[in-house]
């Protein structure tokens, strides 16, 4: 292996690591459980403390099934932070949340 050849794998290796650090910051979706909502209003509160929410990138909360579905950046807020926006707003997490897929 010659020095030009060794050059261009060096290169390549740090573009490879560069993406992996890329893809872990991504945006990851979560599930939780909010208890407490009686009405599609007490939902829209919700959702709206959740997207005015540094690092929320898109929040869907359901009445209905009683979750709320975040898109969230992981290096600009925490799960912990996002469960204290909804205990904020006057409801309740289920300790039981589903871990949401990374992209
Ligand atoms: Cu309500």
């Amino acid at each position: 292996m010659n020095q030009k050849q060794r050059a261009i794998l060096t290169v390549l290796a740090f573009m490879l690591i560069l993406g992996a650090i890329t893809v872990s910051a991504a945006t990851r979706t979560i599930i939780i459980h909010v208890k407490g909502m009686t009405c599609g209003g007490c939902a829209v509160s919700v959702e709206e403390a959740l997207k005015s929410t540094d690092g929320v990138t898109d929040a869907r909360v359901s009445f209905k099934s009683g979750k709320a579905v975040i898109k969230y950046d992981d290096q600009k807020v925490t799960i912990a932070k996002l469960r204290e926006v909804i205990t904020n707003t006057g409801f309740s997490c289920d300790a039981n949340l589903s871990p949401g897929r990374a992209r």
